[in-house]
């Protein structure tokens, strides 16, 4: 079903013909268009040069024009049903997927999408004044296209929240707009999305580590038995590439230019010639990582092993998994601190799927470090970039209350004070980051502490207004 443009809430779960529903979500969209005046971001302009979803198909689902933010037509967009979709995992495999929920899962379903729900709007509040400091319109534009469409991700879980949970649901949907990022009386569900994104060196590793735990979440709900949830969830992930582009190529474009500046002035000391030292990046990844592997929970939890066995939240890609999609009775290996050493023990598999998660994460964030690691190369410097340890930071699972040193010993308490300096960004490094960020509004034109990007956005030249004032 194509997407209808002419209703107040766009849609193809033909809202329009179940008017209690429809009633419930009109009357929740001022409240949303008054969190996005808000929370939403602060910079005044007059339109942005934004893609906008739609149809849901493979090709051609997003058209590209210039948009109001306020404008820009938030609504529900699921993927297609594939009206013979079989349950793939857990004790229901085999089985149709579930088109209502069934009662026994309710709160478990219900509290997996309030905090999938929570992350999205979380994530605009927490880069809502970056517009102020943008390095150039394409960034600005950038920026604006990941905020809406954030502000659509959590519209596909208030949809879900208002159309399957009845009451409840809309208690919840209610409440995801009450709660702010980094408030003190009524945080942001997980870790991660209480911290400030105060700077586009941390939009950047936002973009990219954390916007990537959202990647490997929503691939595990896109599994889910619910059918409904899996849906929303496969086209959630189409929009949610971009965002991730966003990251890469940004911390690509920071590294491009300190490796440029280190070979030209044969230095380590960018600072003083206005980009970001090495080092500085690095302790800006230890960062974003560390909090970004915390969003996985804990290495063994029960609660996930429940949600895999009844069908609610499945492995990355599960139907390529050479397995039995049930995983009773069997075991894998998981690092734990025992007697004051890092070790690895057996756990049941099932309990472990938190970790099994965490696991393909870290592998496809190791790509970026490879890549950034040839741009460096490339320019002849020698330096490197790495991943910190699993245990490095860690506030949720086995790691929280040890200290773990990026290369994965483990020290006390005091080393640990001694030498976070050297680890994690200091008062003087975000000093000096934010000392670079000055908004470049003038089209084509892109601030000195990073490369400018290799190409447009959607074969536009590189200084077109991609943002209006
Ligand atoms: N901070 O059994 P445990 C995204 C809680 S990002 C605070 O070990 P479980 C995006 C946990 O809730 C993706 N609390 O964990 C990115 C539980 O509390 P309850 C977001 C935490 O349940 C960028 C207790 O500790 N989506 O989309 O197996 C921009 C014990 O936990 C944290 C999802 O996360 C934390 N970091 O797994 C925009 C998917 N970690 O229930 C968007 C939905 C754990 O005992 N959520 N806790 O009160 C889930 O799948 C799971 O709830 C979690 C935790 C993976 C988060």
């Amino acid at each position: 079903m194509s997407i209808d443009y002419s209703e107040r809430i766009p849609n193809n779960v033909d809202l329009a013909g179940d008017r209690r529903l429809q009633r419930a979500l009109e009357s929740w969209q001022p409240a949303f268009l008054n969190w996005w005046g808000e929370m939403g971001p602060v910079l005044p302009n007059r339109d942005v040069y934004l893609r906008t979803a739609v149809a849901v198909g493979r090709e051609g689902w997003a058209n590209f024009g210039r948009v109001a933010l306020p404008d820009y037509r938030w609504g529900i967009f699921l993927a297609e049903r594939n009206p013979d979709r079989r349950i793939a995992f857990g004790q229901h495999r085999g089985e149709p997927a579930w088109q209502q929920v069934p009662g026994e899962h309710r709160s478990s379903l219900q509290r997996l999408i309030v905090v999938q729900g929570d992350t999205e709007p979380a994530s605009v509040e927490q880069q809502r004044r970056l517009g102020l400091t943008a390095p150039s319109l394409y960034d600005l534009r950038n920026l604006f296209q990941v905020n809406v469409e954030e502000g659509r991700h959590l519209w596909a879980m208030v949809y879900l929240l208002h159309a399957y949970f009845g009451r409840a649901g809309r208690d919840e949907a209610e409440a995801l707009l009450l709660r702010n990022s980094g408030s003190a009386d009524s945080p942001r569900i997980l870790g991660a999305f209480n911290e400030e994104t105060p700077d586009w060196m941390s939009f950047f590793m936002f973009t990219y580590f954390t916007d990537r735990d959202g990647k490997y979440q929503l691939g595990t709900l896109k599994e889910s038995a619910f059918d409904p949830l899996s849906r929303t969830c496969e086209f959630m992930l189409k929009e949610e590439a971009h965002h991730m582009f966003v990251g890469t190529t940004g911390v690509d474009r920071v590294v491009e230019r300190t490796a440029a500046l280190m070979a030209a002035h044969d230095t380590d000391e960018v600072a003083a010639l206005g980009a970001i030292p090495l080092p500085v990046i690095q302790k800006y990844l230890n960062f974003h990582y560390s909090v970004s592997l915390d969003l996985f929970g804990g290495e063994t939890s029960s609660n996930v092993a429940n949600y895999f066995t009844s069908g609610l939240k499945g492995r990355w890609q599960e139907e390529r998994r050479a397995d039995d999609h049930v995983l009773a009775g069997q075991v894998t290996a998981v690092e734990q601190v025992a007697d004051g050493q890092i070790v690895a023990v057996e756990r049941p598999a099932l309990a472990a799927l938190n970790h099994d998660l965490r696991d393909q994460y870290i592998a496809d964030c190791q790509t970026g470090i490879t890549r950034w690691n040839r741009i460096l190369a490339s320019h002849g410097v020698t330096g490197q970039l790495a991943l910190p340890h699993v245990g490095f930071n860690r506030k949720v699972g086995m790691f929280a209350g040890h200290h773990v040193t990026p290369g994965g010993q483990l020290v006390s308490a005091a080393t640990w004070a001694r030498e976070q300096p050297g680890w994690l960004p200091t008062p003087a490094d975000k000093a000096h980051v934010q000392s670079l960020m000055r908004p470049v509004y003038e089209p084509g034109k892109i601030a000195a502490w990073l490369a400018p990007p290799r190409n447009g956005i959607n074969g536009q030249p590189l200084d077109y207004e991609y943002v209006r004032f």
